[in-house]
């Protein structure tokens, strides 16, 4: 059964994470959505998907779907279906690890090739910044690749959890500014984007600069789960169920 608490959201953006195996992507989801850092690194089986809430600059309150590999990339056997319906995709790689590195550009090929003609957001992840001492790919390095792809860049560690609410946020704000901006629409047929009972119901008064000011809505923000609990994606066999259901 679907865990996932009733919280009312403006809008819910689905996304993916893509890299190497071992490059963190299940560790950064699982610290991201509050469970503890764990050095054990249980292999991705089970969990297609976290949910949790990402409140943006403006005031607006996004449901973001995150959706893990389940083990997938270790044969480069991601399928389409797993990139079908996304509106932006973290790619990771291991700073410690430069052949995580090399690989990125084969990822980018990959989702792009998945996911065009639609459109979506690309973002670079470098993680595991911890290991500093390990390190093989420098942050200017990174950095470069990114801007030579028109990509936004950030480095995390889930162990020392830096920058990991950071980079999803970033993802979050950047999606929106395309929603925004007329170069996503909202489509029924399409899970990239959905709107939530906020966006429904709320009457939204706009600054001039078009940011919300002000949002009035029946419910508020009032989160209904009282303990604030995050949105966990249901465990393999729920979340297939809820599929058919969600995505
Ligand atoms: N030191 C350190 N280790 C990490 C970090 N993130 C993940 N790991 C470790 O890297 C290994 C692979 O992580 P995992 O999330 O399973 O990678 P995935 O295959 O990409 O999902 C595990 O042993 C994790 O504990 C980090 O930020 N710092
Ligand atoms: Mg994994």
């Amino acid at each position: 059964m679907n865990n996932e608490p009733i919280v009312p959201w403006h809008y819910s953006f689905r996304i993916i994470l893509i890299g190497d195996s071992s490059v963190g992507k299940s560790t950064l989801l699982k610290v991201f959505t509050k469970s503890n850092f764990t050095d054990e690194g249980e292999p991705t089986v089970g969990v297609d998907y976290f949910a949790t809430i990402v409140d943006l600059t403006n005031g607006l309150r996004v449901r973001l779907q995150a959706w893990d590999t389940a083990g997938q990339e270790k044969f480069r056997s991601i399928t389409k279906s797993y990139y079908r319906n996304s509106v932006g995709a973290l790619l990771l790689f291991d700073v410690t690890r430069r052949s995580s590195f090399d690989h990125l550009i084969d990822w980018l090929f990959d989702v792009r090739r998945h996911i065009e003609p639609s459109k979506a957001v690309y973002q670079i992840v470098g993680c595991k910044i911890d290991l500093e001492n390990e390190r093989e790919i420098s942050t200017e390095e990174g950095q470069a690749f990114a801007d030579f792809h028109s990509i936004k860049y950030i480095e995390t560690s889930a162990k020392t959890r830096q920058n990991v609410d950071q980079a999803f946020k970033m993802i979050s704000e950047q999606i929106y500014a395309k929603l925004r901006r007329g170069e996503f629409t909202l489509n029924p047929e399409w899970d990239g984007i959905k709107a939530g009972s906020l966006h429904l119901s709320s009457i939204v008064n706009r600054s001039t600069n078009g940011s919300f000011s002000s949002i009035s809505d029946s419910n508020g923000y009032r989160i209904l789960n009282n303990d604030n609990r995050r949105l966990r994606g249901a465990a393999n066999r729920s979340s297939r169920s809820n599929r058919s259901k969600c995505c």
